[in-house]
């Protein structure tokens, strides 16, 4: 079970809630540029102005103390920090996020920053984005600031949330800001993400500073036993879980994932030294969690963010659906967890993300979003179950606690346990909240 240590949290990141992205001399971030490219975003939406929680913060940071959150896992917005990427710091940007930690302290919430969800200052991808060494190097130099900031008032940092999604989705599929869609590029960005992780914990870790990553893991099966449906839960596994956790856990790539991607580029771009960097030991590990996989092996080549492995498709499982079509399964994240322990060094870890997107209704008394609270029930139940299991989980952040921009959907999906009417940006905790509320109060399910 949860221990009264076990730190409760909910989970929200910078472009997808802020708004004022021209305010107090933020630059442009590659999101902006993607937001506002023609076709990019459902319904031509933007975080221009998004939840308004720049302005709104201390009535969000209300609403947390409210609910009795431990924790309030946010991002940092590199762009407000260093417009161009690199240099000076802009005074401005980073007061901001003064006040949040300090208004989050205030209320006895534990401030947990991610470093970078994804909004990279444009100038940085115009001199060629994360698959350009320099940026790796430029992300530590930014992590040094925020930390000579902050560092008195934080204890645990994150660098990156999801890199596989800011090198495949980005950078491969093109779906996410930047948009390109060049796989070689992608494995290049996945690497120099790796190295700027490392590089960013190098520069912030000390006396009281944890350091951590936050990745999006997944539990892989095959349909069957065939050896395509097999060979394709390895490729998949390899891409999605062990190309990130190899290298940060184990010190090196997996060699079979180097094979498959062998069909995309070479690896010049790995400089010798580098992994050792990438894998100085991890204080923490971030685990976000939304569905399981199921796969096969195909006959018909698609192009996907799985670049190296063509000849894979997702197979339906047959369970219930979340509104973003994900599959429901809590026992992918038991199995996760559970692998976790069994195939790499203790860790402790943390769900830094999990939750669903259902389609709420506003009803005269409040959201009743009984889905929300049976997936959350579910997955802190595995949770709860990995714990007695021996797996060293110390905290879960629910996603999320507003309605937010949800990147190329817009502001269609909502995952917050707080729903947020765009047009007045009236907050309502939806039954989901006081549920969690509860779960909170009481320690546990
Ligand atoms: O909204 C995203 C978040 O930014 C990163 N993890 C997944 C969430 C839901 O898609």
């Amino acid at each position: 079970m949860f221990d009264p240590g076990f730190l409760w949290g909910a989970a929200t990141s910078s472009y997808q809630i802020e708004g004022a992205v021209a305010e107090d001399g933020r630059g442009p971030s590659i999101w902006d540029t993607f937001a506002a490219t023609p076709g990019a975003i459902q319904g031509g939406d933007t975080g221009a102005v998004a939840a308004d929680h720049y302005h709104r913060f201390p009535g969000d940071v209300a609403l947390m103390a409210g609910l009795g959150l431990r924790a309030y896992r946010f991002s940092l917005a590199w762009p407000r920090i260093q417009p161009t990427g690199s240099g000076a710091v802009n005074q401005r940007g980073l007061d901001f996020y003064r006040r949040l930690t300090d208004t989050l302290l205030d209320q006895g919430i534990q401030p947990w920053p991610t470093l970078y969800h994804w909004d990279l200052p444009q100038p940085l991808e115009d001199r060629g984005g994360w698959p350009a060494r320099d940026t790796a190097e430029r992300f530590a130099e930014y992590a040094a600031l925020v930390h000579e900031a902050l560092g008195d008032r934080v204890t645990h940092w994150t660098t990156l949330n999801e890199p596989w999604c800011s090198a495949f989705l980005g950078y491969a599929t093109g779906r996410h800001a930047p948009g390109r869609r060049d796989p070689a590029a992608a494995v290049r960005a996945a690497h120099h993400l790796l190295l700027g992780h490392g590089l960013a914990a190098e520069a912030i870790r000390g006396d009281d500073s944890h350091v951590g990553i936050t990745l999006n893991l997944t539990h892989v099966a095959p349909v069957g036993t065939e050896p395509a449906d097999l060979d394709a839960a390895r490729r998949i596994d390899g891409m999605q879980n062990r190309l990130f956790l190899d290298p940060l856990l184990r010190g090196a790539y997996p060699d079979d994932v180097l094979a498959d991607l062998r069909e995309v580029t070479g690896f010049g771009h790995v400089h010798d030294g580098d992994l050792k960097r990438i894998g100085a030991s991890l204080d923490h590990l971030g685990v976000n969690y939304y569905a399981p996989m199921l796969v096969a092996g195909s006959s018909t080549p698609t192009q996907s963010a799985y670049v190296g492995s063509p000849l894979v498709r997702v197979a339906d499982g047959g369970r219930p659906r979340t509104a973003m079509g994900w599959e429901i399964d809590e026992r992918g994240l038991l199995e996760l967890l559970l692998r976790l322990k069994d195939d790499y060094p203790a860790v402790p870890l943390y769900i830094t993300e999990n939750g669903a997107a259902f389609d709420d209704v506003v009803e005269h008394d409040g959201v009743h979003d009984a889905h929300r609270v049976a997936y959350l029930d579910g997955h802190l139940r595995s949770c709860a179950q990995a714990i007695g299991h021996g797996v060293p989980l110390k905290g879960y952040f629910v996603w999320s606690l507003l309605d937010n921009f949800e990147w190329s959907f817009g502001y269609g999906p909502r995952f917050g346990i707080v729903h947020v009417d765009y047009a007045t940006q009236h907050r309502t905790p939806k039954d989901s909240a006081r549920w969690y509320a509860e779960v909170i109060r009481r320690g546990g399910l």
